[in-house]
């Protein structure tokens, strides 16, 4: 079927008052299908689709999405809006087994692959700290989707078993790369090691902050996290390394001209500037110690992640072409080295921005 009638026969199983006119690709998703459904009335929606083979869950993931977003919306916190279908539920079935949710569009909004100002940076960590800040005292429960996303030591047994079926060819394409895997991850424990002795608590997070998940205004106020897939428990410390480790990076996760990957420090100062304001009374001591190693962390466990796919010959991450997920991996591998770089200035500003 025609892709365009095809999500017009989806959308027409939500219920709203709204004709289908034609829709936008929203591309920027490594996972699932997203699409902007353009309508007659003055409000246009999100179409996406699940991917069922990352996300095997389909409807927890819904209902964890449709849960946090109401308990939000009751707190008058700005977020996304699902829309029920005719049949009350949340998400529709199509005859491939695929799972749809629909959400209002927000208009008069945007989103930055790359941060250009550190007024955007300022505004994405106050949005990452407001949205941790409202959800701390989430108690219902949210299913875990992805279990052990963030856990280092997962992601390493993952690497460890796509090392023993890949090809020969890409593991000598990635040689270099599995060694530094194998020469670092025992420093990037860090943070799981902390969370096992207790040290650091477990919360509701977002635990996709990348810069294109953070919705703007065009005054580049923001105004939400969007993507809320993955929301379910972690730590701070995900959702505040993962954020710098797009915003502060000079070039876009796919770029392959590595001179062009540095880490801006300005830009990591207004981020953790906003993020600490709008967490302040929430944050603990023991987060705000491990809160400059979260980012060489969380660089790495993408690294990591794209440098398994590729040994894994491409099964999880949508890629464009055959070296894609390993040019994902060196550009991960190449900004934590840059991050490495500034460590001192990094542990030096946040040590004088809470005492
Ligand atoms: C994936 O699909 P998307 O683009 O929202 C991935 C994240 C990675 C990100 C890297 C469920 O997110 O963990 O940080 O790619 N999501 C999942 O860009 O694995
Ligand atoms: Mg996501």
């Amino acid at each position: 079927m025609e892709l365009k009638q095809k999500l017009l026969n989806i959308f027409n199983q939500f219920k709203t008052d709204a004709n289908f006119k034609g829709f936008q690709t929203f591309s920027s998703g490594h996972i699932n299908d997203t699409y902007l459904i353009i309508t007659n009335s003055s409000i246009n929606y999100v179409l996406q689709k699940i991917n069922g083979t990352v996300f095997k869950k389909a409807i927890d993931v819904i209902h964890n999405k449709v849960k946090i977003s109401d308990f939000l919306l009751q707190k008058g916190v700005k977020t996304i809006r699902f829309i029920p279908t005719n049949k009350n539920t949340f998400y529709i079935e199509d005859k491939e087994n695929n799972y749809w949710n629909l959400s209002e569009f927000i208009e008069n909004s945007q989103t930055f692959l790359q941060v250009n100002s550190n007024d955007i940076a300022y505004q994405a960590g106050l949005a990452t700290g407001t949205f941790l800040a409202h959800t701390t005292d989430y108690t219902d429960n949210l299913v875990e989707v992805l279990p052990s996303f963030h856990s280092m030591s997962f992601r390493f047994q993952e690497f460890q078993n796509a090392l023993t079926s890949a090809s020969k060819t890409r593991k000598e394409k990635a040689i270099k790369w599995i060694s530094l895997v194998k020469e670092t991850i025992e420093k990037m424990m860090v943070i799981e090691n902390a969370i096992q002795l207790k040290k650091i608590p477990l919360r509701v997070t977002h635990n996709d902050t990348k810069i294109s998940n953070i919705l703007f205004n065009e005054q580049n106020e923001a105004i939400c996290l969007i993507d809320l897939d993955t929301v379910m428990q972690g730590s701070i410390l995900f959702d505040y390394g993962d954020a710098l480790r797009t915003i502060c990076s000079t070039a876009s996760e796919d770029e392959t001209d590595l001179s062009l990957i540095n880490f801006n420090v300005e830009y990591f100062k207004n981020y953790t500037k906003g993020f600490l304001k709008s967490i302040s009374t929430q944050i603990t001591k023991e987060e705000l110690f491990y809160l400059p190693k979260s980012i060489s962390v969380m660089v790495f466990i993408m690294g990591l992640r794209f440098l398994t796919d590729y040994l894994n010959n491409d099964i999880y991450y949508k890629t464009k072409y055959s070296e894609h997920n390993i040019d994902r991996a060196i550009n991960q591998f190449t900004l934590l080295q840059k991050v490495d770089a500034y460590e001192h200035e990094i542990n030096d500003y946040i040590k004088s921005a809470t005492t």
